[in-house]
């Protein structure tokens, strides 16, 4: 396949409410879309990257420059692309995964589309649909947190995400339990806002029954989890931490987690995302599909990797009107607190012209 141009679009879609985490609090999402026209029509995807170096090191004006000025033109000038080859021919440039990862998506959407094949077919589905649970961001209150948790379950959602940090841990988290009972899938986030001081303070968290406890410390401290893992009986999840195959090859024998959170955007794509599935499978760990408050383009794909075996817990694949009142696709609709996985050929979704219209603030051509 021969790529002939890339097309970059940056949309602005409002959230339904702010969304807050230990680290950061959000409005809106700012996407950056690509679109790669080929010899054999189109592919698009999302980049989950944020507007600034926040929560990843990765930022929207920073991957821009990096696809137009290499990755667009490394890829333009290799013979035979394919959607497999993507991570080879980029491999000299360093980091940049999601830039890396949204690229290859979209040449994985084209090349699919042309052979009239799903994603979720491609990556190796079992089911049609999957069990999906909610994040639940730092509300106000307790009692604002109850009602979001009790509108969620009201919805459907298989599984509550509590977002913490420290201040904001024991306390909702135990509500939370109160309210709803012992029956409840619950988990919590700390976006890595603890540091290996706090261990007793976490340990308080293991008598509330949480199916985890996601990133509590810094992303490179595999050590500091390892340290953490032994002595809570809390599950420790990864998610920050999980940046490629190698890295959660490296967790997994250091018993720095015995759940995996996988965001394709951040391991470098799906291909790398489905790698690490794997890997997950062979040591009996189970895995779980993380969001980054996709549109409709970058759900679909979650939704498909979520179709594989070892996700074997619900994923942050949340209904599209969990963040948005429009999306820039079709929306995801939960039916008994689950998602259709697409069939249609590549992400089997496509963005609706009119809408994306209407929400694109910046667009670039590379030819
Ligand atoms: O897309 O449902 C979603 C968001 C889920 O909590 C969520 N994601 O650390 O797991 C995480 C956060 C990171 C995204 S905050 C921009
Ligand atoms: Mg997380």
């Amino acid at each position: 396949m021969k790529i002939e141009t890339v097309e970059l679009r940056v949309v602005r879609l409002p959230l339904v409410t702010p969304f807050r985490t230990s680290q950061a609090s959000q409005d809106e999402r700012v996407a950056l879309l690509v679109c790669v026209h080929t010899g054999e029509g189109e592919g698009w995807a999302d980049c989950p990257v944020d507007p600034g170096p926040f929560y990843e090191p990765e930022f929207l004006s920073g991957a821009r420059a990096v696809m137009a000025e290499y990755l667009v033109p490394m890829l333009m000038a290799a013979p035979g692309l394919t959607a497999a080859r993507v991570q080879a021919v980029l491999a000299p440039v360093k980091g940049h995964q999601m830039a890396k990862a949204a690229l290859e998506t979209a040449v994985l959407d084209a090349e699919l589309r042309a052979r009239q094949m799903s994603f979720a077919q491609y990556l190796g589905a079992v089911k049609d649909r999957v069990p999906v649970g909610v994040s639940v961001g730092i509300p106000g209150s307790l009692a604002e947190l109850i009602g979001q948790v009790e509108g969620y379950l009201d919805q459907g959602y298989r599984r509550i995400k509590l977002k913490i940090e420290p201040g904001w841990d024991i306390e909702p988290v135990r509500a939370v339990r109160q309210r709803f009972g012992p029956d409840l899938a619950l988990q919590a986030d700390a976006n890595t806002a603890y540091t290996p001081a706090s261990a007793r303070r976490l340990r308080a968290l293991d008598q509330f029954g949480l199916l985890l406890l996601e990133q509590p410390l810094a992303a490179d401290d595999l050590l500091g989890h390892a340290d953490l893992a032994r002595l809570l009986t809390t599950p420790v999840c990864l998610d920050e931490s999980i940046t490629s195959p190698r890295v959660a090859a490296a967790a997994l024998r250091l018993g720095a987690c015995s759940v995996v959170n996988i965001k394709p955007a951040r391991v470098g794509g799906y291909l790398a995302a489905r790698a690490i599935h794997d890997l997950c499978a062979a040591h009996g760990v189970p895995v779980w599909c993380g969001g980054m408050i996709e549109t409709g383009l970058g759900r679909a794909a979650n939704v498909a990797l979520a179709s594989l075996p070892g996700f074997t817990l619900p994923g942050d694949t949340s209904a599209s009107d969990r963040f948005y009142r429009t999306d820039i696709t079709e929306p995801f609709v939960l039916e008994a607190g689950r998602l259709p996985v697409p069939a249609g050929p590549g992400l089997g979704v496509t963005p609706i012209p009119e809408r994306l219209a209407e929400v694109t603030t910046a667009k670039s051509w590379l030819t």
